[in-house]
């Protein structure tokens, strides 16, 4: 008997959960194993991470053959060969004007990286009082203080509402459901939201304001796409104003909309990228922090022997995980995932919507292979109906995320239109069947 109790899960109904357990023993390709013999088709990459599919032979083998080789090097002061390779393969793989990768171990790690390297490159170059950062209502920027503190999902903070960071303050998110439900991709409401950028640097003053961080596209606050304009409009203002603007491509990076990363797609550039999952197609735990020569160069001051930055994981740039990012980078490379990502989108995007009359739907929002379904909730009991589906996807062989009464989907990079219909097929039974 497997023990359930000394395992406390994360970003789990615990006691749900464990009255009745939905475990994994294995995967391959585009399907779980459950322990108790089935098989699982998985709808989001693992937790939008896993695009080219699980267990992927080149990621397996060059794991395997790295840590029998160097299974870990110190990172301070040290360092060894495959944290160099992989940082100039993903400046390759990132658009022109990202020069420098810090490596971390998660997207929660990128995002309080990216958000001291901003604090501290205003700092180096004389505009210490810059510390103030913008976030966005339902943004979500992973669970550590800084990111905490920026992210905007109600439920992620209300436990520690008074322990957040003190200098934040958030736009408004851009969903209304009045003005742009059922929009396939980028809404044409909603510019004006990046306009309230204006009235906050008025209210704070320019010389206050550090940084700016947003989703290109919000994950896990259930897919929210930016307005058309609205990210161009963001970039202008920053610049305008001298505040560093960051583009959390924890989720959006590595094909997960097309272009090797988000930005790319929509033709805006931030000034710092943050990163993580798709990196090692998710086999090794890491993240990553791109920045221009510019931002690099500012820190390197001071005498030779002093450390520039003071910052780092015992993990930061972890040989196996560094074997994974290389392996991955290298399919995204080969297997073309680009085009077939472009290819896959408008089937996607035609499944998704054919739910528009299935019941309780109230919202259906995509963008690259990106997807959600929102429901009403159920009166006095929110989140019941998402949890009910989720469980009965479960139980009907497929695995799909829910976040209150939103189901978001992040197929496979290398999925196919008919395991997109069987997908579909399945969530309008089940949400057919469910009260
Ligand atoms: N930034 C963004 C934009 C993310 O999506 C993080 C930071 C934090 O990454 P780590 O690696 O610390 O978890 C994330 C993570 C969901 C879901 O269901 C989303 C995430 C993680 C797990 C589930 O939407 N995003």
């Amino acid at each position: 008997m497997l023990n359930l109790e000394p395992y406390w899960l994360p970003y789990t109904a615990n006691r749900a959960f464990k009255s009745d357990p939905r475990i994994i023993e294995s995967a391959q390709g585009f399907y779980y194993k459950t322990r108790d013999g089935r098989t699982v088709l998985d709808s989001f990459s693992g937790l939008w991470s896993t695009g080219l599919g699980h267990c992927h032979p080149r990621i397996v083998k060059a794991v395997q053959d790295q840590v029998a080789r160097l299974d870990y090097a110190a990172a301070f002061q040290v360092s060894h060969t495959g944290a160099f390779e992989l940082a100039e393969k993903v400046i390759n793989f990132a658009p022109d004007g990202f020069d420098h990768v810090f490596f971390t171990n998660s997207g929660s790690e990128a995002v309080d990286t990216a958000l001291k390297i901003a604090l501290g490159w205003h700092r180096v170059r004389g505009e210490g009082t810059r510390i103030k950062l913008i976030g966005r209502e339902r943004g979500y920027h992973g669970v550590n203080f800084g990111g905490m503190s920026v992210g905007g999902i109600p439920g992620n903070r209300k436990m520690f509402g008074n322990a957040m960071l003190p200098n934040v303050d958030h736009l408004p998110h851009t969903l209304d459901l009045e003005h742009n439900a059922f929009s396939k991709g980028q809404p044409g409401w909603g510019l004006h939201l990046a306009d309230e950028l204006e009235r906050i640097v008025a209210l704070h003053n320019a010389e206050n304001i550090a940084a700016v961080i947003v989703e290109p596209v919000a994950g896990s606050a259930g897919v929210l796409v930016p307005p058309l304009g609205y990210l161009e409009r963001l970039r202008e203002i920053c610049t305008r104003h001298g505040i560093l603007l960051i583009f959390d491509e924890v989720i959006t990076a590595f094909h997960r909309i097309g272009t090797p990363f988000g930005c790319q797609r929509f033709g805006v550039m931030p000034d710092i990228i943050t990163t993580a999952k798709g990196i090692t197609n998710g086999v090794i735990p890491m993240g990553a922090v791109l920045v221009s020569d510019a931002i690099y160069q500012s820190f390197m001051s001071g005498p030779e022997h002093a450390i520039e930055f003071f910052h780092g994981y015992t993990y930061s740039g972890h040989p196996v995980a560094a074997a994974a990012g290389l392996a991955a980078l290298d399919s995204y490379v080969e297997e073309d995932i680009g085009s077939r990502v472009a290819e896959l989108e408008p089937f996607f995007e035609g499944a998704l919507h054919a739910l528009r009359d299935a019941p309780h739907v109230i919202d259906i929002r995509n963008f690259g292979l990106m997807g959600a379904i929102e429901m009403a909730p159920r009166p006095g009991a929110p989140g019941a109906r998402g949890m009910e589906a989720h469980v009965k996807c479960f139980e009907q062989g497929l695995m799909v995320r829910h976040s209150t009464d939103t189901l978001a989907f992040s197929p496979f990079l290398t999925f196919t239109a008919d395991l997109l219909g069987q997908t579909f097929d399945t969530v309008r039974r089940v949400l057919d069947a469910i009260d």
